[in-house]
């Protein structure tokens, strides 16, 4: 099976799950990262680099033996079932990881949405409001389903799945600083979440992979 992944060269959890899965996993694949103007056209026609196209002219893309797979959470479960990181004989836990996901999907889209075509002082503010109701909210919320597996420490089952690689890089994200207007200690009342970003963090594949990409 050939593989390639198209995305943006930065560690977001649309593109990092899979990535991580399949690195974890052992499975090769293309890691094709798109320069700026490759997202303008991307945008304006839906063609990729490399002869790809992107079927909703969005990405992330994995193209699986040149056909192509669009949304984040579709291709995640897709990389999740190739590498044992997606439960497969267990449509509860299947049902859990994909809650997670759409979890992840709907505070991304929050956090967009809420802020598109705001500027300067409007935007601050729409992130303040943000940071001070709905993210606290939805990190409780997440801490409680985390909490409810707590003898594995693992979002779902007794594991390590893509629920929880999907989380270590949006948990990243939050708290990386370059949202403007969301504190980098936007978690510290969640100690779960941060212990479940640290055990990510801390796998020495996991470590190596970020220093070798970005330095870090
Ligand atoms: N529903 C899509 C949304 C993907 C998405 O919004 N991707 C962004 C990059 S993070 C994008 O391609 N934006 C370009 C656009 O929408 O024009 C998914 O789940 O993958």
């Amino acid at each position: 099976m050939t593989l390639r992944l198209f995305y943006g060269d930065f560690p977001f959890w649309r593109a990092e799950t899979c990535r991580l899965a399949l690195h974890l996993g052992g499975i090769e694949f293309e890691d094709i990262r798109m320069k700026p103007e490759d997202w303008q056209r991307m945008k304006a026609t839906g063609e990729l680099p490399e002869g790809g196209y992107a079927p909703f002219w969005q990405v992330p893309v994995l193209e699986v033996d040149g056909k192509p797979i669009a949304q984040t959470a579709g291709i995640a479960r897709f990389c999740g079932k190739l590498t044992g990181l997606y439960p497969r004989d267990n449509d509860f836990l299947a049902a859990k990881v994909d809650e997670v996901l759409d979890a992840a999907t709907a505070i991304t889209n929050e956090i967009f949405y809420d802020s598109r075509g705001k500027e300067g002082d409007d935007k601050l503010r729409a992130r303040q409001a943000l940071t001070q109701d709905y993210l606290p909210k939805w990190l409780g919320f997440l801490e409680r389903v985390l909490n409810e597996n707590a003898e594995s420490g693992w979002f779902v089952g007794k594991s390590m799945s893509i629920a929880d690689l999907a989380m270590w890089r949006l948990l990243g994200w939050l708290t990386s600083g370059v949202l403007d207007g969301v504190p980098t200690n936007i978690l510290e009342n969640f100690t779960g979440l941060q212990q479940l970003h640290n055990r990510v963090d801390s796998l020495p594949k996991v470590g190596k992979w970020m220093e070798r990409h970005y330095g870090k």
